[in-house]
């Protein structure tokens, strides 16, 4: 039996490693790909819908893919720092990745825009966290100039690094299916990691290891939408913050994957979105945060539109855990309800 040590090892004959290099690793990578009978059944017969959980990573999100890679090149070239600009994610995989190799790490965050669960992991792991009184895209041009001027190497996804990490879950869909999806449905933020998926695809399809490639749907945030709408958003809103980004650093590169897959980039509302994020819950019983749900609400927006015409296997990228954002539940569904300490009171409320 090969035992499982991460995307490095697994996938390292198309990763940039050396013999020199240190590999820091939480064994991430691996995630499940998971049938959904629910949407599948919603979409009809002949339609195939996976969901591919990067919520089950180490830090519960895709960004550890990435970071393991930016993380060990870091170690490789004696990095005393690395910086981050992020919504939460990023900030989170890279104080955690940071932390196994020894490396001090910086994290620039939306000041009040980051959930819960995401600050507290930057927090735990002794990242230095500044909150920032401005957006992410203003957090990623500081760290982009302090990175240019000083000795600490930046580990957002503008890091090439953090793009080839990201791509072995493209990999791992195409070995699971052993075929490329019909279709890709996935959020969009900075566009890193349509970017990624797109790169990872083609890699595989020159090693002929697939024979065709996918269709790359992004869907942004409607309160956060650049790329749909083709110019930055200067105020993006949207309560899928982990989305919340008005100009993403790989625009160009997220509108090559559209274009050469034949795919489109769109946008679902907040409404939308929390739809999604409780229709995965209840029907799929897996929890995702709010920007995840942007693949799923896309499929449905699609869906409703007569988009998918012939059969189809389709594959939403679900990015980050629910966890990472427990107040987005409280404010969704309703509390529980306070009842007596006894039995008569309690079976009344579960009919019996
Ligand atoms: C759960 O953490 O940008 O399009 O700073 O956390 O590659 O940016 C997070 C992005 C989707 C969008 N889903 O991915 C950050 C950050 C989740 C995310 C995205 C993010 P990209």
């Amino acid at each position: 039996m090969i035992k499982y040590r991460g995307i490095i090892q697994r996938y390292k004959e198309f990763l940039p490693i050396t013999d020199k290099t240190p590999i820091i690793s939480l064994c991430e990578g691996n995630t499940p790909l998971i049938f959904s009978p629910y949407l599948s059944g919603l979409l009809g017969e002949n339609f195939k819908v996976y969901l591919k959980f990067e919520g089950a990573n180490p830090t519960g999100s895709f960004k550890d893919r990435g970071m393991t890679v930016a993380i060990s090149k870091a170690k490789e070239e004696n990095a005393q720092a690395v910086i981050c600009a992020s919504t939460g994610n990023t900030s989170a995989s890279a104080a955690s990745y940071a932390a196994k190799a020894g490396i001090k790490c910086v994290v620039l965050l939306p000041k009040g825009a980051i959930a819960l669960g995401k600050l507290s992991q930057a927090l735990i792991h002794n990242a230095t966290v500044l909150a920032i009184d401005g957006n992410f895209d203003d957090c990623l041009e500081l760290v982009r100039t302090i990175s240019a001027q000083f000795p600490i190497q930046l580990v957002n996804s503008v890091n090439p690094y953090r793009i080839e990490g990201q791509k072995t879950a493209a990999f791992e869909i195409c070995d699971f299916l052993e075929t490329a999806p019909d279709y890709q449905v996935i959020p969009v933020g900075n566009a890193g990691n349509i970017t990624a998926y797109w790169k990872g695809y083609k890699e595989y399809l020159g090693k002929n290891k697939i024979s065709r490639l996918p269709k790359m749907l992004g869907f942004q945030a409607a309160g956060a939408a650049p790329i749909v709408k083709g110019k930055p958003i200067k105020k993006p809103e949207t309560i899928a913050t982990a989305i919340r980004i008005g100009n993403p650093a790989s625009w160009k590169q997220a509108e090559a994957a559209r274009d050469e897959s034949g795919g489109l980039i769109d946008m679902v509302s907040d409404k939308q979105i929390i739809e999604a994020y409780k229709l995965l819950a209840a029907k799929d019983g897996i929890f995702v945060e709010p920007a995840s749900a942007a693949s799923v609400a896309g499929l449905l927006k699609l869906a409703k539109k007569n988009y998918f015409k012939q059969a189809a296997k389709i594959v939403c990228i679900l990015t980050g855990h629910g966890l990472k954002d427990p107040d987005r539940v409280i404010k969704t569904v309703k509390p529980p309800k306070v009842i007596k300490a006894n039995l008569k009171a309690v079976l009344k409320e579960i009919g019996y």
